[in-house]
């Protein structure tokens, strides 16, 4: 996948797919926690979409060129059924290289749209969308601003438990 991952707040296993408080399939060290400077941003993207997060689960994911990630569901079994019920949603930011964000319905046979994500942008996956299939593409190597060339790109997913 050319994909690293860290995460702040709860750690999402990559063994067992499930959130867990120590790192549990790496180092089993407590997961660091999440800047506050972060939580405030990823709660003002939400505001802005009329919506509201409180996040206390971040996935950061570093893809190297040629990087991606198929097609998944985020599934909603992560989340408290209160937060579920609730309708909070995911808030994603992406930085450095652009990178072709491929987008189905709640049924993997559903019609696919591609969105060019660019340095800077952040989406609110909720309502409807919360249970769409989609994945990565593509990165698009070289068209990062210069100021942030790392060679790659940076997605910032924020959750709440
Ligand atoms: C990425 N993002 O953009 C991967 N999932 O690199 C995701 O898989 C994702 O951005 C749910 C909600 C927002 C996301
Ligand atoms: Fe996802």
């Amino acid at each position: 996948m050319h994909l690293r991952m860290l995460c702040l707040g709860r750690h999402w296993d990559a063994r067992t797919f499930k959130y867990a408080l120590r790192r549990t399939d790496v180092d089993g060290l407590p997961v660091p926690p999440i800047p506050p400077s972060l939580i405030t941003l990823a709660g003002r993207v939400a505001a802005d979409a009329a919506t509201t997060l409180e996040a206390d689960m971040l996935i950061i994911n570093r893809y190297a060129k040629g990087g991606d990630l198929g097609l998944h569901q985020d599934k909603d079994k992560d989340e408290r059924p209160e937060t579920i019920a609730r309708g909070v949603p995911v808030v994603s930011i992406s930085l450095g290289d652009d990178a072709d964000f491929r987008f189905r319905g709640a049924k993997k046979t559903d019609p696919l749209q591609t969105i060019r994500l660019r340095s800077g942008d952040a989406f609110v996956f909720g309502g409807l969308s919360r249970l769409a299939y989609h994945g990565v593409h593509k990165i698009i190597a070289g068209a990062s601003p210069q100021y942030l060339d790392i060679g790659g790109r940076i997605n910032l997913t924020f959750r709440q438990f």
